[in-house]
């Protein structure tokens, strides 16, 4: 029940940062619409939809009860760009973290069109009948840039969407690569910690997509198409080095016999190059993802290789190492933010371009001179994201 105090309330954006008093705040009058419950209150509302109306551990409850919709909430808040939500955002992760890595994380890439994700829904509805709860994740550079999503208008994954032990979720809508990857990663996170025990996640052959997928993935599968003029494309890019294993799809009706031929041609290069997994063979198989055919296969190699890394360390090696490589690309990314949220190097940076450009320095000395500005204003402090 509401009590009637006609006290007047004010109210801070979501963005306002911590410390920042009233001066960021409307004012809010008590009338029929108004608001009236404090702050907190909204904290704790678990009916409400916005991001600002959760309760860590109810979230974390809703999680690990594998409830969905506590799920997307707790990926919404995972995603939230609002510095506001950048701490209760990580404590939840660190909350969520012991419950996780109870997975294979699988890495679907491939060129447009390649059949990414009837493949993903084609493997994902065979492991659902086997008792598997399947996550779907994607990362798509092109967001960024279309604002379009992977698994956003093009293909719903429909029928997979429709069953219980199923979750999918589209790319987040915006922000440059590596913000979209960090995401991700954390999603992955809270994905184990609701009991998926498998997670694909797909990203578009394109820039620096795939070597960023597979920094955050137990298995790497590349799918490829033939009569595309691309089945060198991959080799040239060196993607191939990354893949574990590489599934030509569409291997039905009138291709087969072509996608077969794009095997066995693939298969004999294989042997001449270096496999990123120690202890593995890369090898081709076909499939399609249409029809089914060599669907099941495919899941057999990736538990064979998950048997054998098991095996001989480099499972929890690698996902170890990709923590702490993790941790490097972090640090990048935040020096860099960093050095250019300051507006005395942002002065500095445009007039050494022009310097630069003038021939009056050299891209080196500007460097030495910028980095030693940054050094003697202190690293100016920096609000957390
Ligand atoms: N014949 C045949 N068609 C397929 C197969 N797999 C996918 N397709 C078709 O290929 C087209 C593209 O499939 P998608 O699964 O959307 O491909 P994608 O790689 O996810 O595409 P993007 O997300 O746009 O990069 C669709 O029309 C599919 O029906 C297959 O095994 N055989
Ligand atoms: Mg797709």
């Amino acid at each position: 029940m509401n009590k009637t105090g006609r006290k007047k309330s004010f109210r801070l954006p979501e963005w306002t940062p911590d410390q920042a008093g009233k001066a960021f705040a409307s004012r809010i009058v008590s009338g029929k619409t108004a608001d009236k419950r404090k702050k907190t209150d909204l904290h704790k509302s678990p009916a409400a939809k916005t991001p600002v109306s959760y309760n860590l551990d109810d979230l974390m409850k809703g999680v690990l009860a594998n409830d969905r919709t506590v799920l997307s909430k707790a990926i919404t808040l995972l995603e939230s760009n609002a510095p506001k939500h950048f701490l209760p955002a990580q404590e939840l992760v660190k909350k969520l973290l012991p419950y996780s890595g109870n997975s294979v994380r699988i890495g679907v890439t491939g060129v447009p069109g390649a059949g990414k994700s009837t493949f993903i829904e084609a493997l994902g509805l065979l492991l659902i009948r086997q008792n598997h709860k399947v996550a779907v994740l994607a990362i798509d550079p092109s967001s960024s840039i279309s604002k379009g999503s992977i698994l956003g208008d093009k293909t719903r994954m429909e029928n997979l969407a429709r069953m219980e032990n199923s979750f999918i979720r589209p790319s987040p809508a915006s922000g440059i690569l590596g913000g979209v990857a960090r995401k991700t990663r954390e999603t992955i996170i809270a994905c184990e910690a609701a009991g998926y025990d498998v997670i694909l996640v797909e990203t578009v052959g394109v820039g620096q997509s795939e070597i960023t997928v597979r920094s955050m993935v137990d298995f790497f599968l590349l799918l490829q198409i033939t009569g595309a003029g691309d089945e060198l494309q991959d080799i040239k890019k060196g993607v191939i080095e990354l893949a574990d294993l590489i599934v030509i799809n569409k291997a039905d009706g009138d291709n087969l016999q072509k996608a077969e031929a794009a095997k066995a041609e693939i298969n004999q290069i294989l042997p001449y190059l270096q496999p990123l997994t120690e202890g593995w063979k890369t090898v081709a198989l076909t499939c399609s993802a249409l029809t089914g055919y060599n669907i099941q296969l495919i899941w057999d190699k990736i538990n064979e290789f998950v048997r054998i890394t098991k095996n001989n360390g480099i499972f929890p090696q690698r996902r170890k190492q990709q923590q702490l490589e993790w941790l490097d690309t972090l640090l990048k990314e935040e020096l860099h933010n960093l050095f250019f949220s300051n507006s005395v190097i942002n002065q500095n940076y445009e007039a050494y371009k022009q310097k630069i450009l003038a021939g009056e320095t050299t891209p080196v000395l500007a460097a030495a001179d910028l980095i030693e500005l940054f050094i003697e204003q202190g690293f100016s402090k920096h609000k957390k994201v």
